[in-house]
């Protein structure tokens, strides 16, 4: 069958059981969007790139598939930038294909050129030139492969025109062989065994859990061990719901802003299991500092994050999901030799004590204004079984702290390059990917403003879900930031209360607009949110512009300086707590 490269683009990306794909089109990319009238894919265009990479991130992480963004040459495919970037510091697995001037025109400053290869090559796990349209159908299979496998990422394929145009005989390589390429993704049993072995001697053992768990699909083994084990948990920002946060062995999230529990938990731990996690510096704090009495036992399927930032004791290459099967089965038949877990009683009760002793904590008062964590507890609340995305400040760590997840994929945040403006456009994906589930945005008033224009995309493919505005008038993290570390001198974070209005805004979009002024609107102004289905809803919670995120560990200080509140607020040192020599 003779076919176009256009035609073979949507065939092939058929073949790869692509649903729906995010975009815009343009010159150079006008033959592929030509086809796609005729095809099975659906495509949403959005209103931006940016936002159709982030709607593809969002609805890979939502679904578990891979998600698909498309753009054209030049502006198109630099306008990707910023999500490919996100997706590779997040590890989502992403397709962009993008528009590229004909051949002949490459490398001649070609009206819409840009080297989007070139441009891509540190931000994607792999990116292609298509020269022949012979090879398309084969690169498309490679680009789906290497972005879903091993540590997942975007990859980019890039089309010049005439490539689209070109005729040739249509033919569907069955398997895709990538010499250069086989990640391990199986543990070494040998290791494993080890890494039992120091599990079952470990007084004070923690899992630290980290994104790569949910991008196995390793919950429920994950769940198996800690639980059979008797071993606390702490879920990073990436990993929020790979544990549920209701279970007693729930030490909450660690890091800049984590739990005190979490945080301490793993500062005086003596085994450190870390599971798809890369001991990024927000966890750590000051590297030197962190852990400092812990062995290390790094599971990661990538093997470039082993040892990177800190030296693993018991390292294992392979996906988290084999490995964490296999230390299962390891750790079963060892404690059915002697006869149980370990009694971990002492190290447990101390962390409940934490646990009871150092909540997250905040004050409502009656006459307002509304803090920014009543607003989300409440939404929590009333919805708890949405899923919910969120952008990059305070709003994100509050959420993240105060949301309680119970679920894997129930949380898509923007973690590894914290790209402001990722909340409305991952949640667009996120409900396009699962129509069947309520998703909540929860956003800051200037991350929102990035990509606000969304709001026409939800309206007009019919793709709603809420976003709830923390609107405290300000680019809040910075200023919080200003606040404690620039001597309260604040400079370009005042955005404003009330401009734009954002519930005519959002009724310019065709979206409901509902506004929260007072804490006792908070439940009403939700519940009305709740009950609308058709359309998206834009909720403008007007908060207090002076709260602050806490718990907080300042940049470059070790974890164990964490600040618990206001004024410099420490934890009261017990002698029994003190720092295990
Ligand atoms: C694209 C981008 N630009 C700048 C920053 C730096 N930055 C991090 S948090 C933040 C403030 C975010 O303000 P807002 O969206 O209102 O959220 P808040 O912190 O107030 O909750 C800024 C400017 C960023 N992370 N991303």
């Amino acid at each position: 069958m003779k076919v176009t490269g256009a035609q073979a683009l949507f065939m092939a990306l058929e073949g790869e059981g692509v649903d729906l794909v995010f975009g815009i089109p343009g010159g150079a990319i006008l033959p592929a969007y030509d086809p796609l009238i005729d095809s099975k894919v659906r495509h949403v265009l959005t209103r931006h790139e940016q936002g159709a990479g982030h709607a593809a991130e969002g609805y890979a992480w939502a679904t578990g598939k891979v998600g698909v963004c498309m753009a054209t040459s030049g502006p198109g495919g630099c306008n990707l930038v910023t999500a490919l970037a996100d997706a590779k510091m997040d590890s989502v697995p992403v397709v962009a294909i993008t528009g590229q001037v004909p051949t002949p025109a490459v490398g001649n400053d070609a009206f819409q050129e840009a080297d989007i290869t070139g441009i891509t090559l540190s931000v994607t796990k792999h990116n292609f030139l298509v020269k022949d349209a012979r090879e398309l159908a084969e690169t498309i299979r490679e680009a789906f492969h290497i972005a879903s496998t091993g540590r997942p990422g975007p990859v980019l394929v890039d089309l010049p025109k005439d490539v689209q145009l070109q005729e040739f005989t249509w033919s569907w390589p069955e398997t895709v062989s990538l010499p250069g390429y086989k990640p391990t993704t199986k543990g070494n049993l040998r290791q494993v065994r080890e890494a039992v072995r120091l599990i079952l001697q470990a007084k004070r053992p923690v899992l630290y859990v980290g994104g790569g768990v949910i991008k196995a699909n390793a919950t429920k083994e994950l769940f198996e061990l800690a639980t059979e084990g008797n071993l606390p948990v702490v879920t990073t920002l990436m990993a929020r719901g790979a544990f549920p946060d209701t279970h007693e062995l729930a030490c909450g999230m660690p890091g800049m802003h984590g739990a005190y529990t979490a945080v301490t938990a793993m500062q005086r731990s003596d085994v450190l299991v870390a599971l798809g996690a890369r001991f990024d510096d927000r966890v750590t704090g000051l590297l030197s500092g962190f852990a400092p009495h812990a062995k290390v036992i790094h599971v990661d399927v990538d093997p470039a994050e082993i040892g990177k930032n800190r030296v693993a004791d018991v390292p294992i290459v392979g996906d988290a999901r084999d490995v964490i099967a296999k230390m299962l089965t390891e750790l079963r038949r060892k404690q059915e030799e002697q006869g149980g877990a370990p009694d971990r009683s002492e190290w447990l009760s101390t962390l409940r004590g934490w646990l009871e002793k150092y909540p997250y904590t905040y004050e409502q008062p009656d006459d307002g204004p509304i803090k920014p964590q009543f607003a989300i507890e409440r939404l929590c609340e009333h919805a708890k079984d949405a899923i919910v995305v969120s952008g990059v400040g305070q709003h994100q760590m509050w959420t993240a702290q105060f949301w309680r997840f119970t679920k894997p994929r129930t949380f898509i945040t923007s973690g590894g390059l914290g790209t402001m403006g990722f909340a409305l456009p991952a949640a667009l994906g996120a409900k396009a990917g699962r129509p069947d589930r309520r998703v909540i945005a929860i956003d800051g008033d200037g991350c929102f403003q990035m990509t606000t224009q969304e709001l026409a995309t939800s309206r007009t493919e019919k793709i709603p879900f809420i976003t709830a505005i923390i609107n405290n008038a300000h680019l809040g993290m910075v200023r919080q930031w200003q606040e404690m570390f620039y001597e309260e001198r604040y400079s370009q974070v005042y955005l404003s209360h009330d401009c734009p209005d954002y519930v005519k805004l959002a009724e310019a979009y065709g979206a409901v607009g509902l506004r929260a002024e007072r804490p006792e609107e908070v439940d009403a102004v939700i519940e009305k949110a709740l009950s609308v289905e058709d359309r998206s809803v834009v909720i403008d919670f007007r908060c207090d512009p002076r709260e602050k995120v806490f718990p907080m560990v300042a940049a470059g200080s070790s974890n164990d300086e964490i600040i618990l509140g206001p004024g410099d607020l420490r934890p009261i040192k017990d002698p029994a707590e003190a720092p295990i020599a």
